[in-house]
């Protein structure tokens, strides 16, 4: 048997190793797209009353609402010091914790253990995020040479490093604190191996990208500890991984619309964070214990995955007396069917049976991967 071939069964779960035992194929998610069309022509008598009609539309709905009434409430769009200090929650429509599921440990690449989140039965789909793993793994253990295609992949280290590298010659090692921001668009070959002594601890969360984005261009974005945007309002800390929290705001370029934020709350503080409407989104308690979405909410431990329902913001309350640490994503929802095998993520069965033909054969971006085998 080649060597492609070998890694293709190991990938797709038929050879033994229990790298790809979590290759999972599925359908959901199917919002069809729509299309208008307007092509009505009119007589001109038909014209002048739509004229007219547009005339009273004019006055009577768009003038009164802008120009005539009173200026609405003013919306206060994102923390402050004054925010956070005032008790009532800053919000039009404060999002509520809608689902609260504990990532057990388990098993997954070679001998290490995740405790994953979005991605387990409980928690399949979340549009646009597939999966949320909180991995700590020492060495020998780790995740050896796979591949990806179709979606990014976004490591943030909690604890240790990790060493990186693909088939393309990028490589390199994620301190405490760093974070990789890995599209894999049209394919990935790497391996993600600890690099420290000792339980290495970290968080990887795998973002779709749309059907337009699939095929595109591998890309990194790689931020040190020291060059993340940080802010302190009131005794809560927010380290920003992608969008904007406390006035301090991310460089990463997300394709797919994201917003990812560790917070750190001293005991006592408590938190009103705007997150965009119409996103979805969840938190994963990393340390600690706090309340989330209502005042009166039991509070929420470490290792547990809150979905938030609909709304313009979240907030957090930490009563207890140690520090809370969380993270806080929202995306926006792609609402295009999904369908994965493993490390593909696409639109469409046909779309997997070409990626696995593609990795097999060498192909549409994998020309590199029967060459290159990791030196980890
Ligand atoms: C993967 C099995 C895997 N969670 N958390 C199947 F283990 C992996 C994989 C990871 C992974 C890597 C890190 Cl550094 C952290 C992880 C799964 O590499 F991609 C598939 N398909
Ligand atoms: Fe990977």
């Amino acid at each position: 048997m080649t060597t492609t071939m070998m890694r293709l069964r190991q990938h797709l779960g038929l050879a033994s190793p229990a790298i790809y035992t979590s290759a999972i194929g599925r359908l959901g998610n199917n919002t069809p797209h729509r299309r208008r069309t307007s092509t009505a022509i009119f007589p001109s008598s038909t014209q002048k009353q739509l004229l007219l009609l547009v005339i009273l539309l004019f006055f009577f709905v768009l003038i009164p609402s802008s120009v005539l009434l009173p200026p609405a409430r003013p919306r206060i769009m994102s923390s402050s010091a004054s925010d956070s200090a005032s008790s009532a929650a800053p919000f039009e429509k404060p999002r509520a914790v809608v689902k609260k599921v504990l990532a057990e440990s388990q098993p997954e690449g070679q001998g290490a253990t995740v405790r994953r989140s979005i991605g387990r039965h409980e928690l399949r789909n979340l549009d646009p995020f597939l999966m949320l793993d909180e991995f700590s793994v020492s060495k020998p253990a780790g995740f050896p040479d796979h591949p990806h295609r179709g979606f990014e992949t976004v490591t943030y280290m909690l604890e240790g490093a990790f060493a990186h590298q693909d088939f393309a010659g990028h490589k390199g090692t994620i301190k405490t604190g760093d974070v990789q921001w890995m599209t894999a668009g049209r394919g990935i070959v790497h391996s993600e191996m600890p690099a420290g002594d000792g339980v290495q601890k970290g968080l990887q969360l795998w973002i779709n990208l749309s059907s337009k984005d699939k095929m595109i261009e591998p890309r990194y974005q790689e931020l040190e500890s020291k060059d993340i945007s940080r802010a302190e309002v009131d005794g809560v800390e927010a380290r920003v991984i992608a969008g904007e929290a406390l006035g301090a705001a991310s460089p990463v370029y997300t394709r797919t619309p994201t917003m990812y934020v560790d917070f750190t709350m001293r005991p006592g503080s408590r938190l009103h964070q705007p997150v965009p409407e119409g996103w979805n989104a969840f938190v994963y308690v990393v340390d600690g214990e706090g309340v989330f979405g209502r005042e009166k909410a039991a509070p929420t431990a470490a290792h547990h995955c809150l979905v938030l329902g609909p709304g313009d913001g979240l907030s957090v309350w930490n009563r207890s007396d140690r520090p809370l640490r969380f993270v806080l994503v929202a995306g926006k929802p792609l609402g295009e069917p999904v369908v994965q095998h493993g490390p593909f993520v696409m639109n469409s069965r046909a779309e997997i049976q070409q990626a696995m033909e593609d990795y097999y054969y060498g192909k549409n971006g994998f020309e590199r991967a029967s060459q290159w085998s990791s030196s980890a």
